[in-house]
């Protein structure tokens, strides 16, 4: 057996396909890379599913044989398949509004604190339960979320993959399994939804179609196929005492725990309860995260990040601040735009400059981030003495210092690839080349380059910047 794995990992702004050779100590090379978004077709907003699955065949035929292959991605949303299998309409992307008022009525008819013992769930209006009853579901048979629905076009096997699952509002968090007495009060058909699978079993192995398109054969795994389980699975800690920040187009913000914390207090703080891997708990808050960023970059054609963050870095500290969840930032549209909106509102001048906004942005989302880490800890009593900041956003060197300072704690950055690592050591550990979750979490502190930031700066300007935005 190779010690070679794929992981396909599709983040909301990129999707990958990465090759890990575990022969030597643990090396990660891109087989391919491709960007993702929304894509508007008369009104909706829509993944370009299609696409993104021709992208993942190519990475996997640059990738080369290897002994297994596993398939992440963002969570809550899902294709409908019809009883021969075929794809109904086209998954509709999670930043459109045909949930809005939604996630109220549900609230008002199922009883929000039922909702919240039962999930454990934050209430964020996209949840895959809010979708579902949007949805049209006439000749729907099956349910499946963006890597099972990937797994079965690749293996033919349907599933539904738990940490994933978890995202979807209709898991029962004490169980682990699909909240049946919920999901018939809300009328939706207990059919549509799969038999759960757990990261590391079997999926199936590949169609014999998609072999012969790629050029080579291997089983699929099933892994943590929530991408923000795969990255709290590779936080390189080495200690009980850490919060993170898996920090990509959302920022994920919050402590991992051995169950869930269902008092009326986390839900009043909108805190979730996501299933991670060993039965661990992912207990954060969703912060909007580089969206922010992303967008603005998309409203100033010709703008490169790495200057643009370089003059940010010297700017004003505090000129302006956004509460960075802000529901109108969700969707997409001109983020400059509504970011000067907010400040006006907030009684502040709007940045002036495209850097100025830039510095704006960065510092909001350390305000959201320190918020997120100090309410997780006070809700679920875990101390914390650092802050693993992972994913794309850990090579932003201005957001990972902001944070620490903010946080006032140190924080610790990369790896940048954290869902791939998480992706491919869960196939690793079913191969029997690693034994636990602590002996993941040291091969990647021990292999892959992290940086620490002291937290430094003026304490007191951040308590003031923050009660600007509460
Ligand atoms: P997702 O998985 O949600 O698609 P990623 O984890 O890939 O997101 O993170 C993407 C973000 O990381 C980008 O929007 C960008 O802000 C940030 N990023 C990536 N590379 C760099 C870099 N070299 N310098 C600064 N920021 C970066
Ligand atoms: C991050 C993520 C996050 C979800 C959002 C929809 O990619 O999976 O955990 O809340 O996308």
């Amino acid at each position: 057996m190779s010690r070679r794995f794929a992981a396909v990992d599709l983040g909301a702004s990129s999707g990958r396909v990465m090759l890990a050779d575990l022969s030597d100590g643990l090396r990660l090379t891109e087989a391919h890379r491709f960007p993702n978004g929304p894509v508007r077709v008369a009104g909706r907003l829509y993944w370009d599913i299609l696409g993104l699955y021709r992208e993942i065949l190519t990475g996997l035929r640059n990738a080369g044989p290897v002994s297994s292959i596993g398939v992440d991605s963002w969570a809550v949303d899902y294709g409908l398949l019809d009883e021969s299998g075929a794809l109904l309409g086209n998954p509709v992307h999670y930043r459109d509004d045909r949930t809005r008022g939604v996630a109220e009525h549900v609230a008002e008819t199922a009883g929000a604190a039922t909702l919240y013992e039962t999930s454990g769930l934050q209430v964020l209006p996209f949840n895959t339960i809010y979708q579902l009853l949007a949805d049209r579901l006439d000749g729907a048979a099956t349910m499946l979320l963006i890597p099972d629905l990937i797994g079965y076009w690749l293996t033919g096997e349907l599933g539904a993959e738990v940490t994933n699952a978890s995202t979807t509002g209709l898991l029962d968090v004490r169980t682990r399994s699909w909240a049946s007495p919920l999901i018939k009060q809300l009328g939706l058909p207990a059919g549509l939804f799969p038999p759960l699978r757990q990261p590391g079993e079997a999926v199936g192995g590949l169609r014999r179609d998609v072999a012969a398109e790629i050029g080579w054969s291997a089983p699929v795994r099933s892994v943590a196929s929530h991408d923000t389980a795969s990255a709290v699975a590779a936080v390189p800690a080495t200690g009980p005492a850490f919060a993170y920040v898996s920090c990509g187009t959302w920022s994920l913000a919050g402590v991992e725990l051995p169950g869930p914390v269902l008092t009326p207090e986390s839900r009043a703080a909108n805190f979730t309860n996501e299933a991670g891997i060993d039965g661990t708990v992912r207990y954060l808050r969703n912060v909007m995260g580089l969206w922010l960023l992303q967008e603005c970059l998309r409203a100033w054609p010709g703008a490169d990040l790495g200057d643009l963050l370089a003059t940010a870095a010297s700017e004003r500290p505090f000129a302006a601040v956004v509460n960075p969840d802000e529901p109108g930032f969700l969707p997409p549209g001109d983020m400059p735009a509504r970011i000067a909106a907010e400040c006006r509102r907030t009684g502040q001048k709007p940045p002036a400059t495209p850097a100025a906004f830039v510095r704006c942005v960065l510092e909001s989302l350390a305000l959201g981030h320190r918020l997120a880490v100090r309410q997780a800890m006070e809700l679920s009593g875990r101390d914390v003495e650092v802050v693993h900041l992972v994913g794309g956003g850990s090579r932003n060197e201005l957001l990972c210092r902001l944070t620490a300072d903010a946080c006032g704690l140190p924080v610790v950055a990369g790896p940048a690839e954290a869902t791939t690592f998480g992706n491919v050591l869960v196939q690793a550990r079913s191969a029997g080349l690693v034994a636990d979750l602590a002996e993941m979490r040291s091969l990647i502190a021990a292999s892959q380059p992290l940086r620490r930031y002291e937290p430094s700066g003026d304490a007191h300007a951040w308590d003031e910047a923050a009660a600007r935005i509460s």
